[in-house]
Order: C-alpha cells, then structure tokens, then sequence
C-alpha cells in the first residue's frame, strides 16, 4: 500500500462510493474514510459542513493534494491517469471505448434513476408507493442490465477480455444494489457469473458495503 495521501468521503451503501473504494483498492492506493451518512439526521450530505467540501452534496468525493474531486466517474479517470499501473482500461483505444461504453450505461443509465434522492421524489414528492418506487426501480434495472447482458463477455471472468477493467467496477455495486432491491436477476447468468468471480477479488470484498467501518 502507497501512504495514505487521499480522503475519501464515502457512505458505506453509496454505490458511488463503492466504485471508487474498488478502483483504490485494486490500484493499492490508501486512503482514509471519511463517513457521510445520507440517511441519519436528514442526510449529513445536506448540511452545510458537507455542501462546503460539495456543493451538489452527494457521495463521493476524493480529497487529493488539495483538490476536492467530485463525481465517480470522474475520479475513476483521475486514478487512472495518476495512478496507471496496475490499469482498469485496456491498452487499444477501441478496447478502451468498449469498457468505457458498458460502464456509462450503468453510470448514465442506471444508477441516476435508481439513486436515493430521485426514490425519495417519486415516494415523497410525488406521493409514488412503496410499490410504485420499487416498480420503477426494478424498471431501469431490467432495462440495463438486459442490455449489458448481452455485452459483456460471454464466457470469460470479466465483463471485458481477460483482465479487470473499470466495467468491472461499475457492475459490482450496481448488482448489489440491485439485489438489495430485491430485483430479479435471473435472467443475467453472465453478469452472475462476472459478480461472482470479482466478489472473490480482494481489491472487491474489501471495497463492499458491510465491512465498511460505517456498515450499519
Ligand atoms: N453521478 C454521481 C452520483 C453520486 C450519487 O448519486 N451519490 C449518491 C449515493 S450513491 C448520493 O450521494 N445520494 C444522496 C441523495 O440522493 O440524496 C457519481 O457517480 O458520483
């Protein structure tokens, strides 16, 4: 492990933040948590403690040589760029664009629909029930992880040629979240697989919510 220069401001949960906790622990990069809890007292991601390190207050953020990084996607490419060694993006452009590809349609087309402040809009807002939440939830779910499906590698252990890429890190927290919901993911036997697989990863188990210091 390189020392820990980096904060990592994270909520054990936050599939956001898991990404980036995997992305750390694969490139061997320390880094101290800082806890933000988004449910307790409101959301401490609302207060303005927290809106001063973000402004959109939402999880994560990366604190690097002063810098206050936001967005996953974002810090993900950071890490790539500062830290290249060992890769999450293959070598050949068109390879790079692959994995790039399948990891926007989780993080564009997924999980923005599927995260906690729109699930409150629909319950809260719009006086959707916890039937309603839930159906569009399982809805977006099903409508990308069909797709990816059929994208990913369809017998190798990773969702794009033999070495893990940044698809990898975007699939596993979307999967867990997608089983927290209790969603039907029968018919995904190769992201199944793939989970299955990069579950058994250190740089993963470790990055997973319940052995967080935050778990709850
Ligand atoms: N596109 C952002 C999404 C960040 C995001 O939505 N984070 C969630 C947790 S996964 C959050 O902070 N939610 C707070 C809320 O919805 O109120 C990223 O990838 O960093």
């Amino acid at each position: 492990m390189k020392p820990a220069t980096m904060k990592l401001y994270t909520f054990f949960r936050s599939s956001a933040a898991y990404r980036v906790r995997i992305a750390l622990n694969y490139k061997a990069l320390s880094y101290e948590s800082v806890a933000v809890h988004l449910r307790r007292n409101g959301g401490e991601h609302k207060k303005e403690e927290y809106l001063a390190v973000n402004p959109q207050g939402l999880v994560p953020v990366l604190e690097h040589e002063g810098q206050a990084l936001i967005q996953s996607p974002a810090i993900l490419e950071y890490l790539e760029e500062k830290f290249p060694d060992p890769p999450l993006l293959p070598a050949e452009a068109v390879d790079r664009a692959h994995v790039r590809g399948m990891s926007m349609l989780i993080a564009c087309e997924m999980h923005p629909l599927c995260n906690l402040r729109v699930l409150q809009y629909l319950r809260s807002d719009l006086g959707q029930s916890e039937e309603g939440v839930n159906s569009w939830y399982h809805h977006w779910i099903a409508l990308g992880f069909k797709a990816l499906e059929e994208m990913v590698d369809s017998s190798g252990p990773y969702c794009f040629g033999k070495k893990i890429t940044m698809a990898d890190v975007y699939l596993v927290p979307q999967y867990y979240n997608a089983q927290r919901f209790k969603c039907d993911l029968s018919n995904y036997p190769n992201l199944k697989r793939i989970v299955k697989t990069l579950n058994q990863v250190s740089a993963f188990a470790e990055a997973a919510p319940e052995v967080q210091a935050d778990a709850e």
